[in-house]
């Protein structure tokens, strides 16, 4: 993949929405610039099975017509089934080896790295970006790991890896530029964007601070 499309990577379900319609939500991120979108329907009302595929089949669409390409968060069989053009894969979630096999060649995947090591591994198995985070501190994820800050992207780089990185959790706007400045090609963010008043405005904001 390009690097140039991780520069602002979307992620969202629809318990992100704040009872929005998700729909709407993706398209006026997109009407504002993000330049790749994950689909990670994920909490306690998060959708399943039937509702999800199509959650999912919905949202794919909306992206195809811009060209936005369409990540899948873990649900590797799901990524299969509506021929998504990727999947993302947390540490505990399906081994790299594993998805790989699942997935149809081409697919990107890419992985979530908190650590050096972490990052080796996935580079090492061949993963076609990675995220790393939480950078900061945020409440839209339940178990997030200890927040180490963009150090952690410096240290990857200064280890030599040139692998796409993209950071992720308790991106604003505000932080947006030392996440780029310590090595990342761009910022995934989701609450900055589902909650905001405007989606589309903040989504607008995030390219114009990206300048891409
Ligand atoms: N992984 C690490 S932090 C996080 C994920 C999925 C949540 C990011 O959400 P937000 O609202 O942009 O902080
Ligand atoms: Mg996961």
């Amino acid at each position: 993949m390009k690097r140039e499309e991780l520069n602002l990577y979307f992620v969202m379900g629809s318990s992100d929405c704040n009872g929005r319609d998700p729909s709407g939500v993706l398209q006026e991120a997109i009407n504002g610039g993000i330049t790749l979108f994950q689909f990670r329907e994920k909490g306690h009302d998060a959708k399943v099975g039937a509702e999800k595929k199509e959650l999912a089949l919905e949202l794919k669409k909306i992206c195809k017509r811009h060209d936005i390409r369409f990540i899948v968060n873990d649900d590797i069989d799901l990524a299969v089934e509506i021929g998504a053009d990727g999947v993302h894969i947390g540490q505990e979630d399906t081994a790299f080896p594993v998805a790989k096999e699942k997935l149809i060649s081409r697919m990107i995947i890419g992985v979530s790295c908190h650590t050096v090591e972490e990052a080796e591994a996935a580079v090492n198995h061949g993963a076609d970006y990675i995220g790393v985070g939480p950078m900061y501190f945020t409440t839209t994820k339940k178990d997030i790991r200890e927040v180490k800050g963009p150090e952690v992207v410096r240290q990857i780089r200064n280890a030599g890896m040139t692998i796409p990185i993209v950071g992720i959790g308790g991106i604003s706007v505000e932080n947006t530029g030392e996440i780029l400045e310590s090595g990342a090609d761009g910022v995934a963010v989701i609450s900055a964007i589902t909650k905001a008043g405007s989606p589309f405005a903040a989504a607008s904001e995030f390219s114009r601070c990206i300048g891409k």
